[in-house]
């Protein structure tokens, strides 16, 4: 680890992503020495605050990443397709919070709280993978259970905020509550129906064999993260009009029985999990609890009483946050501990 920081680009650093890798920068007193601000065209010279310094947004280009150590991309699969490479081929580490390189058999995908181990791979090709932020936060949950009892399958469905979309997709849900309490046309760019006061079982495109490429990114991540090509996952991913926070539920049959409790317990010393379960007092975990939050949230645990071994819960955590943008800082942090 260097004692006068690090050279940081972050790739996308207008979106809602972006922005959230600047505040977890700034949170987590992440040691830069440079902080470089990349963007499309539309964004250049716009300037974007970090520790009370205007730093200016510069273009996205392949000459962007002389003597950057580590680059955070988050402006979508097909930008980080053109230029990761040649920001690998500069020097600089890659960690990618898009879908495009997840299931390269050479690109690690890395949840630290999980599989830490896998990022020595990042030499192969200089690029770490983050995960889908479903899939992330389904995993911290469970990695403590897999552990201890092993699972065999998980079904889980999903309710997910718009913010994953990104920013436009925010201003849409705005904008259609503001149409709709003015008793105005409601105008849909983002997705494909109303998404206000709606439910959309629909999120990405739909493959061929009738699921959405999300529910496939759970199912494929899932196994390649916990290294185990037999578990059995199926997915129905939705999306809500909430801004932040995806919560899921989820069922898993396990290998061996365990109980809610020992559930409760496990996970109440778990990293980077938060027990929220005293259904009792309305203690439960909740979407407008989560935004703004490193921890995911664990609540609603309940034995299925429909199987020997099963066990059902509620999952939910800021999809920016522990989904996409601290997620790719804890990388970060692990590769300058023990890499760089
Ligand atoms: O894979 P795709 O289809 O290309 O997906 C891209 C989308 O994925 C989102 C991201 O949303 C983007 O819309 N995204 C990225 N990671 C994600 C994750 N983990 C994720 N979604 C979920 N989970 P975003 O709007 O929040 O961020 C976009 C960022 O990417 C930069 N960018 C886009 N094209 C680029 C590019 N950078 C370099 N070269 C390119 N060709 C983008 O910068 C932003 O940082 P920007 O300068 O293009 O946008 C600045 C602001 O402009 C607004 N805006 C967005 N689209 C339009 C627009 N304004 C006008 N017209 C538009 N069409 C946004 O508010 C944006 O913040
Ligand atoms: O694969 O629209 O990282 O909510 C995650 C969320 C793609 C889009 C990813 C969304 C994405 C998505």
């Amino acid at each position: 680890m260097s004692a006068e920081g690090y050279n940081i680009a972050v790739a996308g650093a207008t979106g809602a992503v972006g922005g959230a890798m600047l505040d977890v920068l700034n949170r987590r007193n992440f040691p830069i020495k440079q902080l470089r601000l990349l963007a499309s065209e539309r964004s250049v010279g716009k300037k974007l605050q970090f520790k009370g310094q205007d730093i200016a947004v510069e273009l996205l280009s392949k000459d962007a990443f002389e003597g950057i150590d580590v680059a955070l991309f988050s402006a979508g699969a097909s930008r980080s397709l053109d230029f990761a490479p040649a920001a690998a081929a500069a020097g600089a580490v890659v960690v990618d919070n898009s879908s495009a390189y997840r299931m390269d058999p050479e690109i690690p995908l890395v949840v630290p709280e999980v599989n830490p181990g896998a990022i020595a791979q990042y030499t192969k090709r200089g690029i770490i993978a983050n995960p889908n932020c479903s899939t992330i936060q389904m995993m911290v949950a469970l990695k403590p259970i897999y552990d201890k009892v092993g699972i065999k399958r998980i079904v889980v469905s999903t309710y997910q905020a718009v913010s994953g979309t990104g920013a436009n997709a925010i201003e849409e849900l705005k904008n259609q509550v503001k149409a709709y309490v003015a008793g105005e046309k409601i105008i849909n760019d983002v997705y494909p129906h109303q998404i206000a006061f709606n439910c959309l079982p629909h999120i990405d495109s739909f493959l061929d064999n009738g699921y959405t490429k999300e529910e496939m990114k759970m199912v494929n991540e899932t196994r390649k993260i916990f290294n185990d090509s037999k578990i059995g996952v199926t997915a129905t991913t939705v999306r809500v009009p909430v801004f932040y926070g995806h919560s899921e539920s989820v069922n898993i049959e396990t290998e061996k029985k365990i109980s809610a409790e020992e559930v409760r317990a496990l996970l109440k010393n778990a990293p980077g999990v938060k027990l929220v379960d005293k259904p009792q007092l309305c203690e439960y975990p909740l979407a407008l609890d989560c935004a703004g939050k490193f921890e995911t949230l664990v609540g609603r645990i309940r034995e299925d009483e429909s199987i020997d071994n099963g066990i059902n819960m509620w999952i939910v955590s800021d999809n920016i946050l522990k989904g996409a943008a601290l997620n790719a800082v804890q990388i970060a942090e692990v590769l300058i501990k023990d890499y760089l």
